[in-house]
């Protein structure tokens, strides 16, 4: 190979390369392209390994030929390099777009169960008047349940409370939250006002209105000086901030073997407004809650000196109170977890 034919072959691989490099489209093809020009056995060396065979007179202006084309060739490729990396920033850009104006996915909220919204209510109200949330067990021992309520083993009173056994050591699911007041008042020194909410059972046949499940809410008061009055107050406040201020209340005879004097709880009908309906068997009134004057052997029981401290406790189920306030007719509803009856109450 001479002069000549080596110059015509550098500028004929430089007129080649710089079109090829030209129509590259990809980043990857250009640097593909690039190794095979540029690379250790690329074209362009395999042309300048002919200059070693050249006359020494001819080499220093090949060289000075190969050079310009080396720099020529790398030029197109820096400058299409730059060009191409653009192009696909850009397109990654644009594929990649998030639309900060897109409405989110909605999230599915959950919601109170309606015993649980009504409970804690209830809760709110006598927290207002200073009682304290306290919880007891749900399986009982036969004293605390039944014996420091004064209701003594094979009393008649027994059969007011249908109930479930549990087969270890003689214990039995509590019947109502009764025995939680006890272990408060065992724990604590009077003034003691304390509200016990929680599950009980009962053993029971199902219908619209029993349950072997409930909830019930307990309340208990216990100070020097405690009347029947300050009970008469108490719930007259909690019925206007249930069930609306005006409403009037009255106190019924009742029996607990627990409390004495014992008494039912009655507020004017929420449906009719105390003319008589269907929903207070034509009353006029409907009892939400059965209350007394702890009897004083349950005060001993709880560790207090009756000749010292008076006191009074109320019960209520919180499925009837959420009935009233919902105008739910069976009790079922709330235990079969069926959104349809759920959703209502969001
Ligand atoms: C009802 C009636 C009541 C009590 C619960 C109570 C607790 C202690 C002492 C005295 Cl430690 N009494 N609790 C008193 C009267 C009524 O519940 O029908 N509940 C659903």
């Amino acid at each position: 190979m001479d002069l000549a034919g080596l110059t015509r072959d550098l500028e004929a691989l430089r007129d080649e390369v710089v079109s090829a490099v030209a129509g590259t489209q990809e980043v990857s093809a250009l640097a593909a392209l690039e190794v095979d020009v540029l690379g250790k056995k690329g074209r362009l060396g395999v042309v300048l390994r002919g200059i070693g065979g050249l006359p020494t007179d001819d080499r220093p202006r090949v060289g000075a030929v190969a050079n310009a084309v080396r720099v020529a060739v790398e030029e197109v490729f820096q400058a299409r390099g730059v060009e191409l990396r653009a192009k696909e920033l850009e397109a990654r850009f644009r594929a990649e777009t998030v639309d900060v104006t897109t409405p989110g996915r909605p999230i599915r909220r959950g919601s109170l169960h309606p015993i649980v919204e009504t409970a804690g209510r209830i809760a709110e109200i006598f927290s207002q008047f200073g009682f304290v949330v306290h919880e007891g067990p749900e399986v009982e021992d036969d004293l605390t349940n039944f014996q420091m309520l004064n209701i003594p083993p094979d009393h008649p009173a027994r059969d007011l409370w249908d109930t479930l056994y549990v087969d270890i050591d003689g214990k039995l699911l509590r019947t109502h939250t009764s025995p939680g007041q006890i272990r408060v008042m065992h724990a604590s020194t009077p003034p003691i006002r304390a509200l016990l909410p929680g599950r009980c059972f009962r053993y029971e046949a199902i219908d619209a209105s029993h349950a072997s499940e409930f909830f019930q809410v307990e309340g208990l008061m216990i100070d020097e000086g405690t009347t029947l009055g300050d009970l008469r107050g108490l719930l007259d406040q909690f019925a206007q901030a249930m069930f609306g201020q005006g409403k009037r209340t009255r106190f019924r005879p009742g029996y607990y073997p627990f409390t004495e004097p014992s008494v039912a709880f009655d507020v004017e009908c929420v449906v009719c407004g105390g003319s008589g309906c269907p929903a207070c068997s034509r009353s006029g009134w409907m009892t939400i809650l059965g209350a007394g004057m702890v009897h004083p052997v349950v005060l001993q029981y709880g560790g207090l000196d009756p000749e010292r401290y008076q006191g009074f406790a109320f019960g209520m189920g919180v499925e009837r109170i959420a009935n009233l306030r919902h105008s739910v007719g069976d009790l079922r509803l709330y235990m079969e977890n069926d959104l349809r009856f759920l959703e209502q109450f969001r």
